[in-house]
């Protein structure tokens, strides 16, 4: 695996893990790579976490912040989160650790936009970044660092860390080099050029990031995949919501609104949103596109099967078996997929300008089309807003997707105010769940109201939301404000009601 690193010098620096954990020292902030379990390191965080652990034993302080691209996984946040190494942590995490410790109130996590990310390194929000850490695919003759399998804030850890540690993972096929495009010069206004990116398949940019070779100051070997894990079989709630999804998108190209190609769809992670892709094998559409940050095994099927052209994201997170046939067929897939910084994948302007059609998961939302998609009843933090925002609000059309409840029932996914705000009725146009949809485009929100109730609220709940409504609507006309009626008070006495019983239905 030395062959990887084909600039001569920088063969030096090859260490263990544990040797290069000399460089982390107490109180240091991390720029980690990592975006939906894809393209994290796997070695280096263990040797930390053994580092803090074993100041710990000695009653020393030792802890670091950490800002990755999205999630890792249970080697890299997991095991951190385990050993109580991390103070703060940002912007977006599922590891069910690290999520116990942000909740106990350990560790200090800022959730935040992915498209903000790089513009606030840049601007240095998060403090000086002392050592990025980097999982690459290769180094080339002239120092060029070619990504693995996600790049999400990979550049801009690279150029604002006063030093970089590049894990080389010989697991990963040597063809991903050439479908990074890594483009850089995004920068700071008010100096900003437009993003080149008019269609969702241009290459703007390089293969490998040129990097200092006098930055790197050690390289580790590792040989061991993402850790992703299987998706679920589509069960038939999954299937419900897919089916309206593709109907809907077909009735859109029926009403000449959209192209038999559609446009460049954007999907969230989870098992609904993987279904919805693999509905669209057998949908009337042809020549699809991606512009996605997060490209999922369904995806990738659809690209294999020649339904989708090209696709472009900042990640590639797949289950083993879709790892397997993305690196059986990588010679087909060079020309078909292209990984780029979070920045670009993730951009506004790029996103309006294509027209990106949006599909995301929620916790839930409320009869007016506010959306939670982070806090369980309102103060547990689940995951994190992720991209989700950049494509809601930049997207042509913005999709919800969720069962109608969750918990088996004793939860409604449908509320009267959601617990938490992360996009506003002002940016979501659709609600999907497995009773129905709606679509909220050029509606008031009493008009909003009606439809959720009635299109996409579960039945156990139906009558509960009819009657919240109508009491509200009563109770505000008095108030002087019916333009979104609300009963103040009973607002989020279904959350409270759930907190106390553990079921939001009225026993
Ligand atoms: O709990 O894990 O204990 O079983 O939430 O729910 O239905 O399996 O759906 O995996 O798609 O996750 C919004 C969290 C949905 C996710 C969210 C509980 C439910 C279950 C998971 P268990 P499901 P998903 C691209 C875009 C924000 C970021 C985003 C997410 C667990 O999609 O994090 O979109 N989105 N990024 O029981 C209490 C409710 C609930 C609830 C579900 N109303 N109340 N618990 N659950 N609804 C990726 C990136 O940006 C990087």
């Amino acid at each position: 695996s030395i062959d990887r690193v084909r600039h001569a010098t920088l063969r030096e620096k090859v260490m263990s893990a544990d040797e290069a954990a000399q460089f982390i020292q107490n109180g240091m902030m991390l720029a980690v790579t990592g975006f939906t379990g894809a393209g994290y390191p796997k070695a280096m965080p263990t040797a930390i976490a053994n580092k803090a652990k074993d100041a710990h034993a000695k009653g020393e302080k030792f802890s670091v912040g950490m800002v990755t691209g999205a999630s890792t996984a249970p080697e890299c946040d997991g095991v951190l989160a385990e050993a109580k190494a991390l103070h703060f942590r940002s912007p977006f995490q599922s590891d069910p650790t690290l999520r116990n410790g942000i909740n106990a109130g350990e560790i200090a996590y800022q959730d935040m936009h992915l498209s903000h990310v790089e513009q606030q390194m840049r601007q240095g929000f998060y403090g000086k970044f002392d050592v990025a850490i980097v999982e690459a695919t290769a180094i080339t003759e002239n120092g060029e660092l070619i990504f693995a399998m996600g790049i999400g804030h990979g550049v801009e850890a690279v150029k604002n860390a006063d030093k970089v540690i590049v894990e080389i993972n010989a697991a990963l096929s040597a063809g991903l080099e050439g479908m990074h495009d890594i483009y850089g010069d995004v920068g700071l206004p008010p100096h900003r050029k437009p993003i080149p990116v008019v269609g969702a398949f241009d290459r703007i940019g390089t293969t490998g990031l040129a990097i200092d070779p006098n930055k790197i100051v050690a390289i580790v070997f590792t040989n061991a995949g993402d850790r992703n894990s299987k998706f679920a079989e589509p069960d038939d709630i999954s299937k419900r919501i897919a089916a309206q999804v593709i109907d809907f998108l077909d009735h859109e190209v029926k009403a000449g609104r959209l192209p038999k190609s559609l446009l460049p769809l954007q999907s969230g992670v989870g098992n609904v949103a993987n279904a919805v892709m693999a509905g669209l094998l057998d949908a009337p559409f042809d020549d699809l596109t991606g512009y996605t940050e997060v490209l999922q095994d369904g995806m990738l099927d659809l690209i294999l099967a020649k339904k989708m052209k090209t696709a472009s994201a900042t990640a590639l997170s797949f289950s083993p078996d879709a790892l397997a046939r993305f690196n059986e067929n990588i010679e087909f897939l060079k020309d078909k997929i292209i990984l780029r910084p979070m920045e670009i994948s993730n951009n506004p302007e790029v996103i309006r300008r294509l027209g990106v059609i949006g599909m995301n998961s929620m916790i839930e939302a409320d009869i007016y089309g506010n959306v939670n998609s982070t806090h369980v009843m309102g103060t547990r933090m689940m995951n994190g807003i992720g991209g989700s925002g950049d494509f809601t609000r930049n997207g042509f059309f913005s999709i919800y997707v969720s069962p109608s409840t969750a918990k088996g029932g004793a939860i409604s996914a449908i509320v009267p105010m959601v617990s938490h705000h992360d996009h506003t009725e002002h940016d979501v146009m659709f609600i999907v769940t497995e009773q129905g949809m709606a679509d909220l485009r050029g509606k008031s929100p009493k008009e909003r109201a009606k439809l959720i109730i009635d299109n996409c609220s579960h039945p156990d709940y139906r009558d509960m939301l009819r009657d919240y409504y109508d009491r509200a609507f009563v109770a505000s006309q008095k108030s002087g404000g019916v333009h979104t009626p609300h009963l103040l008070l009973e607002a989020l006495s279904w959350h409270q009601r759930f907190v106390e019983t553990g079921d939001m239905r009225i026993k």
